[in-house]
């Protein structure tokens, strides 16, 4: 495995120009013809031509019609005698899509054919220059058995179709727009489509359709619906529009991730895209919204403007997370649904990417280096490399940032470019903006990896009546980068009086006030604000709608964050009041190693925000869920996964018990009569009631009561929909409530032909709260059940990373067994699926900072992976820096 270096960037010594391909599409055999036209590189010296190409078994390789000699070393296929002038190549190979278990290049699922080429994976389906720079027009031919195969699809446009011999037919495929070979798709197989026309602004007709099996047309609506609003949003939005005549959706069910925005030709995991309400929960239909969202959006940033190398992955997923997010918000509708979304994105952000910038597989925005490009598809890359897109729309505004976008599109449209291109339009279109003013400096975001700590302290001088507020940031060394630099950072403020009204906030120098929220900029390692003209000290409440992807230590007293829960204008940062309220207990029964004991203090508030009248439930929900175990232990140095564990199990129980008449109230309150909508209000409302289920069956378990868990079993029984059903079998089998048994045998028995949801059901019992080893236990058992199976990346994930990925106290086991497991699913996943094995190595990538007896038992589970001389490059990598 070699380490590829962003700095060793060479342009490629050819282009690829167009591309015609033929399948002669066999599960066992796929024979594969590719015939382009080549031009050397002119800003290139000379050089052989250098093909990749993987698991492949050449049969002839043709110059101009003439067989060639060609050598192959490694992974390469190499002519070295290449005419100066353009020429053509033809290549003609086989490849075995039935023992692809690795899911990348071409592969059978359920007796179907279909392609994963992100990142690398055409050079798995015939040799090519496969890199991103190299951007083709393909035109693709596909033969198959008519019975077995009747639809085949590739990308763009349908030229022709008809039938064959011997019971195969054909379809021609083209696609007008240069591609690179990671957008090529082809998918053949028994499906159906539900499909719909659109007319766009300009007045043309599109089909759209979306392909999944028999059986599953009916769950279908939401994605096609979700579809449509995404067109319309991104027309409406940033005036982009649908560019292709027909725009075609796929779903499988064995895929390594959620989807891929393939030209004209997005495949998805089917979790990513079927639902219905019998089957999928309120959050299953949000994902949905956003994933398909998230890949058409990728059409105009990523396919028509895509990434000159994969060190530049950030510039199309970065971009694409913002969009979708922000298409999530539109769609959610008033200020409170928006910043529920907010809550619900900046809580991913800290769970996922917080961790892995502070642990062994840390990277900037845009890495420097890697081993295996599949490793860094990550939070980092995604969701830090969104906030950093966000950050820009701060600086400039958003009709700022719409011009920027558009200057973007007129510049790089139909190119292969970097993140610099990127930060270099929004800049030109905004000059002397907050952002091109800092341009240099805001660009460290995109080499610095590691979270910022922004520490934030105020003076009231009565006598002046002005309010100093100093601002110091710190950021932290991370592996290979010791010293970093100030980060350019936006922090969105305001100020409220004791009683909670929003102050005017003037600057010392300025005239007047500039309104009651306004953002400032740090940009040096400390500066201070003077703001005038308060006839009070005010309360700060800083980093609003989290402005910044920063750890903020504001150093505010219980007094001052519950000023900000009951009265702050920014419903974040009114979430962020509750949950700073519940993490400082919880710290500090975790830091003093005592039991934990809710104050009244905490108690009242928390009751308040249950009761308040005004308060949408969906922040009710978000505002009562305690801080995950995952987050709680990145405030620590040292972390005892147990202590932890015991400590958010106690303040749970507590607020249970003592919230008792409250969370009936709740729960009563927030019935939903007539059809299931996926709408946030009765999302919301659900959510809290399933809160309140689960916390009044929690504190049956307590009393001995048995109303509860009855009332949730019946719930559970006659459920209309999933969210409700899965719901309240939660709330009994996280409880560990005795008719959690017979609850989970019943909805077994109810969809045991529904993969999706037989993934929900493992996915439930791996992350069941630890009770004395019972959940490790149960894990360990089901691998054993008949419907598990590690082939299939959701079944592998739903069991098995719940368990090592989201249940710490599962997991982190005095006695190791959990590491030994780890260890041994790692193992035996790599030799099937190395992406998916993995991305399940990453469990131990904060080893480093576990409390003993942990750390030293994790160090050894980790060396006995490391022990196995045939690691993938995937495996190897992740854990090669876990052990540096
Ligand atoms: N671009 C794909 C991810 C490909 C992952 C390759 N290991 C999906 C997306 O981000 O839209
Ligand atoms: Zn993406």
């Amino acid at each position: 495995a070699t380490l590829i270096r962003r700095e060793d960037y060479c342009a490629p010594a050819f282009w690829i120009r167009t591309v015609d391909l033929t399948f002669d599409l066999d599960p066992a055999k796929t024979l594969v013809t590719s015939k382009m036209q080549l031009e050397r590189n002119a800003a290139v010296a000379h050089g052989a031509l250098r093909l990749h190409g993987e698991e492949l078994n050449v049969l002839r390789v043709l110059i101009n019609g003439e067989s060639v000699s060609f050598r192959q070393e490694g992974h390469e296929l190499i002519i070295d005698n290449v005419p100066d002038a353009d020429f053509a190549l033809e290549i003609r190979n086989t490849c075995a899509p039935d023992k692809n278990t690795a899911l990348s290049g071409l592969y059978t699922s359920g007796g179907s054919f279909f392609t994963q080429c992100e990142a690398e994976g055409f050079r798995r389906i015939t040799y090519f220059l496969d890199r991103p720079d190299v951007m083709a027009i393909y035109t693709v031919l596909l033969r198959a058995d008519k019975a077995k195969f009747p639809v085949l699809l590739s990308n763009g446009n349908l030229l022709d179709s008809g039938d064959l011999d011997n019971g195969r037919h054909f379809a021609k495929w083209h696609d007008p727009f240069p591609k690179p070979s990671y957008l090529f798709a082809l998918v053949a197989g028994d499906l159906v489509a539900r499909e719909q026309r659109v007319r766009t602004r300009a007045g043309k007709d599109h089909l759209l359709q979306v392909f999944v099996r028999r059986g599953d047309l009916e769950k279908t609506e939401h994605a096609m619906n979700s579809l449509i609003a995404s067109i319309v949003w991104d027309e409406a939005r940033f005036g982009l529009p649908l560019d292709l005549e027909r725009f075609m959706v796929v779903g499988v069910s064995d895929f390594n991730m959620g989807a891929m925005e393939n030209k004209g030709l997005n495949i998805f995991n089917t979790s990513a895209l079927l639902a219905s309400p019998a089957t999928a929960t309120d959050a299953d239909f949000a994902r949905i919204e956003s994933i398909v969202a998230h890949e058409y959006f990728h059409n105009w940033t990523g396919n028509r403007v895509t990434c000159r190398d994969w060190f530049q992955l950030s510039l199309k997923e970065g971009l694409t997370v913002f969009r979708d997010q922000e298409f999530s918000m539109d769609m959610a509708g008033g200020a409170s649904a928006r910043a529920v979304c907010r809550i619900q994105d900046v809580r991913a952000l800290r769970a996922s990417q917080f961790p892995e910038d502070s642990g062994a597989m840390a990277h900037p925005v845009r890495p420097d280096t890697f081993v295996e490009i599949n490793n860094f598809y990550t939070p980092t890359v995604y969701e830090k490399g969104s906030e950093v897109v966000r950050m820009y729309q701060t600086l400039v505004g958003r009709a700022g940032f719409e011009k920027g976008l558009k200057l973007y599109f007129e510049r790089h449209d139909g190119q292969a470019v970097t993140c610099d291109d990127f930060a270099a339009a929004i800049a030109a279109a905004n000059p002397g903006s907050a952002l091109s003013t800092r341009l240099d400096n805001f660009k460290r975001w995109y080499s610095q990896a590691g979270t910022p700590r922004v520490q934030a302290r105020g003076v009231y001088d009565a006598a002046a009546q002005t309010y100093t507020l100093t601002l110091k940031q710190h950021n932290p060394a991370t592996p290979g980068q010791e010293h970093k630099l100030p980060q350019v950072i936006p922090v969105a403020l305001g100020l409220l009086s004791a009683e909670g009204q929003a102050l005017p906030l003037q600057l010392q120098g300025e005239d007047q006030a500039a309104g009651l929220e306004r953002v400032i900029v740090l940009d040096e390692a400390e500066q201070s604000f003077v703001f005038t003209n308060l006839a009070s000290q005010p309360v700060p409440s800083l980093l609003r709608g989290f402005s910044a992807p920063v750890v903020l230590d504001d150093g505010l007293s219980d007094a001052d964050l519950l000023v900000l829960l009951q009265h702050d204008a920014d419903a974040f940062n009114r979430w962020e009041a509750s949950q700073r309220l519940a993490l400082n207990r919880i710290l500090a029964a975790v830091r003093s190693g005592s039991a934990l004991q809710l104050d009244s203090a905490f108690i009242e508030a928390m009751r308040a925000v249950l009761r308040h009248p005004e308060l949408d439930a969906a922040f009710k929900d978000l505002a009562l869920t305690l801080p995950g175990e995952g987050y709680i232990a990145e405030q620590l140095e040292v972390v005892d996964p147990q202590a932890i564990h015991a400590a958010v199990e106690a303040a749970r129980s507590q607020l249970a018990q003592a919230l008792r008449e409250d969370w009936i109230e709740a729960f009563e309150a927030n019935q939903i009569q007539g059809g299931y909508t996926p709408d946030p209000v009765s999302s919301g409302k659900r959510a809290l009631a399933n809160l309140a289920l689960s916390m009044l069956v929690l504190d049956a378990a307590r009393s001995g009561d048995t109303v509860w868990p009855g009332r949730a079993y019946q719930r559970f029984k006659d459920a209309g929909n999933m969210t409700e059903r899965l719901g309240a079998l939660s709330a009994l089998v996280n409880a560990h409530a005795e008719l959690a048994e017979p609850a989970l045998a019943r909805f077994h028995e109810l969809f045991k032909d529904d993969a999706l949801v037989i993934d929900k059901w493992f996915a439930l019992q791996g992350r069941t709260p630890e009770l004395d080893g019972k959940s490790f236990a149960r894990v360990k058992q089901l691998t054993q059940h008949p419907d598990f199976t590690l082939k299939n990346p959701n079944r592998a994930r739903s069991l098995i990373s719940s368990l090592c990925m989201f249940n710490p106290a599962a997991f982190h086991r005095a006695d190791a067994a959990g590491y030994v497991f780890w260890a041994e699913q790692v193992l035996a996943l790599d030799a099937i699926n190395p992406q998916i094995a993995s991305r399940l190595a990453r469990a131990m990538d904060r080893w480093t900072t576990l409390a003993q007896p942990y750390r030293s038992a994790a160090l050894e589970a980790i060396r006995r992976v490391a022990a196995k001389p045939d690691l993938s490059s995937d495996v190897r990598e992740v854990i090669d820096r876990a052990l540096e």
